[in-house]
């Protein structure tokens, strides 16, 4: 790592030749200086790191070109039957190392940079995360594409390319601020642009009846979805999938050269900056109608932007047949809506089917139910999507007649064969007709609409089937499905803890376990081996030392590498109950207050970390974020006790962070009130890590702490079915407080965190207290077996061994969570497509 003019001078002797097959170091380091040469985005004079990657980013691209496009030709040549996968949220992260390592030229590239004067981690720093996401759902949707490929399956995924992504959160005395994240600052090297994809999106117009009784959507405004294609490298395969994201662009005869002329800039541009709002920001708030409608103009233009393209494509592979086979649509597609975002692609696909095809009702429902299946996500009542039906029929005039029809089909349906379900069809309706305020219920579309309908975890497809579905099972008993989550094991677990994997490839003998995660069952045998112990808490302080690095850098706070890394990353939501971690956090300070120096000596250290994103408008979620830095701000200067408990607020959560804290950790908190969490996603990559978890009955937990065994997961708190009978127990007064919740949250009032108003906070704690809503999340009532657990916690953590052989046995035991599994589920059990490898 010499000066700039050193690299200058290295980067003199090597010759700048564009050669996109390069393999060996040497061409590939010509191919990198040829990006930097003629690549017109920076000065051909420097090479500066962030040059160093675009150039570098740019070589792998040139490899990643040629595979996606020999992959798009094979899957034209065999005609297999295509999934699409729509989602409006992709957390995508950084690129770089996970395109050289599934296209498995890391060794490779890492020799060519440091011929060019750089590591590659230098290098693969410099890439922004793109965001495009908000949590687990957009990481799961980012996981399951890393998996499509890896399984060399014929499967997209459709969504948005937002100029702003999740916001970026800065920390201030004041707690969290949100800031536009410009992760297009300069460009992404990793899109395609493609001016040659592009169709038309209407918004509100009339619909039109022709003579022959057929119907048309006319009028309106018009505007244009132009796609740009990321290619998505499989491990292992050369098959290089596409995420096609769409960008949102008015007309050039929508720009008004008159008005112009005339001094009217703004007003001439108008269409120009309408259609630039669609793609501007992830996830407007929703709470002005303007939010609203703006979000709904998203999930249409997503919708009907991925179906025109689908439908081109599957005539394109008939190849100019004269007649077209429209029965034969769902043998060649499948369609998977993440959520009930993109529910507008139902309507979509029958008003595309016979206004535009010519179809009749029966064919086309036949089809759209054949093709698309829906995946919920929560059983939250807040996140259950609901639109006002005056908003649709001014934006999606026949949209909102095709939905009347769907209901109205969907009633006399039920009247005719289930007359003992007539007392429930108003809830089970698509439409809400209450006069008040009639919206469109979109989980009840997707049902209603849908071939099959799945949870992402064993407990929560259980509630939907019992709670939230129930009626629907009675009309369709085998649509309802199970597809447990997963996570892909490149990401999480071979790339971004590279000390660990090369343990278990050496123990394994074998680096199968990559795409073959079951294989890491083999590790039992070897979990007693005090050598394979010293090796694997060799490589977890490895990761400490880093972690506890990245910690000093961002924060300032030093971390010592020795004490029990504790770590709870996700958004922040009364939900999650970050609060009950923090509380359990001040009672364990208040306790080291009072204890002798001696008796100190004998706690476990702990260092604990929370990290996450509280939604800008979600103020109890901010109120935490402030709590949780004001309780670190006092600990971690309390020379007291700062060598036994640190308390540290993570910034600006996001993937590559992410990367960092879970390879570093060692318990994580997956803590939810049971019932509410649908899977989670995190618990599973701290497992895979070897981090075990304190954790309720909730979501995904459940399945993990099976796999990996009772013994090797902190539980505690009530269940799922309990939930219920405890909240109407509280709200009877029929709750005692433990005495220890009573002394945190005293603690807190008392001012030891500082003069912030947290009384709000501490408020919806309380059982009657008409703020809040009396501990709706059962932080008081789990509180005792919290603190119960977190004690075993301290206890076990003094055995090294044992605790060594339990996160051994955590990774062991992980297996499932592979989201090859999944993927290979939904292909085989839903989409009934198969594997169509590149030769
Ligand atoms: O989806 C993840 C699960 O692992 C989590 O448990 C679940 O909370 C998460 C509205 C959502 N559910 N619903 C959303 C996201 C964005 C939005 O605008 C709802 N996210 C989840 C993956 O299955």
């Amino acid at each position: 790592n010499g000066s700039v003019t050193d690299r200058v001078k290295i980067l003199e002797k090597i010759p700048p030749v564009a050669n996109p097959q390069a393999t060996e170091p040497a061409e590939i380091a010509s191919n990198i200086k040829y990006h930097a040469h003629y690549s017109p985005h920076f000065s051909p004079y420097k090479f500066e790191p962030e040059q160093a990657f675009y150039a570098t980013a740019e070589s792998v691209r040139d490899q990643l070109i040629k595979q996606w496009n020999d992959t798009y030709s094979h899957y034209h040549k065999v005609k297999p039957k295509q999934t699409y996968y729509l989602s409006m949220e992709y957390l995508q992260g950084r690129a770089l190392t996970n395109a050289v390592g599934n296209l498995d030229v890391q060794d490779a590239y890492a020799n060519a940079l440091k011929q060019l004067g750089y590591a590659l981690e230098e290098i693969t720093e410099q890439e922004k995360d793109a965001a495009l996401g908000n949590g687990g759902l957009g990481r799961l949707a980012s996981c399951f594409l890393d998996s499509m490929a890896t399984l060399s399956l014929p499967a997209w995924g459709y969504g948005l390319r937002y100029r702003y992504g999740l916001f970026k959160q800065l920390m201030t005395k004041t707690g969290q601020e949100e800031i536009a994240e410009d992760w297009l600052e300069k460009f992404s090297p990793w899109e395609i642009p493609r001016h040659d994809v592009i169709f038309p999106i209407r918004f509100f117009g009339q619909v039109e009846i022709n003579p022959n009784g057929s119907r048309k959507w006319i009028g309106g405004e018009v505007i244009q979805a132009v796609a740009y294609d990321v290619p998505i490298p499989g491990y292992k395969t050369k098959n290089t999938n596409s995420l096609r994201l769409w960008e949102a662009k008015a007309r050039a005869e929508d720009f008004n050269l008159f008005e112009f002329n005339d001094g009217k800039y703004e007003s001439a541009a108008l269409l120009h900056s309408r259609a630039q709002q669609i793609c501007a920001v992830l996830y407007p708030g929703d709470a002005t109608e303007d939010g609203k409608l703006l979000r709904l103009k998203q999930q249409y233009f997503l919708c009907s932007a991925s179906l025109q393209d689908i439908i081109t494509r599957f005539k394109e592979r008939l190849g100019g047949k004269d007649k077209i086979q429209w029965s034969e649509f769902p043998f060649k597609v499948a369609v998977q809506l993440n959520d009930t975002h993109p529910t507008l692609s139902i309507p979509e696909l029958m008003r595309l089917l016979m206004d535009d095809e010519g179809l009749g009702w029966d064919e086309a429902w036949d089809i759209t139910n054949r093709t698309i299946a829906y995946t919920n996500h929560t059983v939250l009542p807040e996140a259950l999507e609901k639109w006002s039906q005056a908003v649709m029929w001014k934006l999606l005039p026949r949209h909102m007649e095709i939905i009347e029809e769907i209901d109205k089909r969907f009633i006399k349906m039920v009247q005719s064969t289930k007359p003992e379900l007539e007392g429930k069809i108003s809830d089970l309706r698509v439409l809400d007709s209450n006069p008040q305020k009639p919206v469109v219920r979109m989980a009840n579309l997707c049902v209603v609409s849908a071939h099959t309908v799945n949870g992402v975890a064993q407990l929560h497809s259980d509630i939907l089937k019992a709670e939230l579905f129930s009626d629907y099972v009675k009309v369709w008993p085998t649509k309802f499905q199970n597809k447990t989550n997963g996570i892909t094991p490149r990401r999480w677990l071979k790339f971004c803890n590279p000390e660990l994997s090369s343990i278990i490839t050496k123990w394994l003998k074998t680096d199968q376990w990559v795409n073959n995660l079951d294989l890491l069952v083999n590790l039992r045998q070897f979990a007693d081996s005090s050598e394979l112990q010293a090796e694997w808490e060799a490589a977890k302080l490895a990761s400490k030392q880093r972690l506890a690095n990245y910690v000093l850098q961002v924060t300032g706070v030093g971390i010592d590498p020795n004490s029990l890394f504790d770590i709870q990353i996700k958004r922040i939501h009364e939900y999650k109950r970050q609060l009950l971690n923090i509380l359990g956090a001040v009672y364990r300070y208040k306790k080291l207050k009072e204890m002798s120096p001696a008796e100190r000596e004998k706690t476990t250290p702990r260092t604990i970390m929370i990290g996450g994103k509280a939604f800008a408008t979600y103020t109890n979620a901010k109120r935490i974020v402030k709590l949780v830095s004001d309780v670190g701000a006092v600990v971690n200067t309390d020379p007291e006790v700062n060598a036994f408990l640190k308390v540290v607020f993570v910034p600006n959560y996001n993937v590559s962070v992410a990367e960092v804290l879970i390879p570093g950790s060692e318990l994580s908190q997956h803590i939810s009130t049971a019932g509410m969490e649908a899977s989670g996603t995190s618990n599973m990559k701290f497992a895979l890590n070897g981090c075990l978890i304190i954790g309720t009955l909730d979501g995904a937990n459940v399945e993990i702490r099976e796999e990996i065994g009772q013994d090797n997961f902190f539980l505690f708190g009530a269940t799922a079915d309990e939930v219920p009978r405890l909240r109407k127990e509280r709200e009877q007064g029929l709750f005692k407080p433990d005495p220890r919740f009573e002394e945190a949250k005293q603690f807190i009032k008392s001012g030891a965190f500082g003069s912030y108003d947290y009384s709000p906070l501490l408020d919806s704690l309380e059982g009657n207290s008409g703020f809040g809503r009396g501990d709706y999340f059962l932080v008081g009532y789990d509180f005792p077996s919290y603190m119960d657990a977190q004690a075993r916690v301290d206890e076990a953590y003094k055995d090294r061994k044992k605790w060594t052989k339990m996160s051994i046995l955590s990774t062991a035991g992980s297996g499932k969570f592979s989201s090859d599994r999944t993927i290979g589920q939904y292909a085989k059990e839903i989409w009934k497509i198969e594997e169509c490898r590149l030769p």
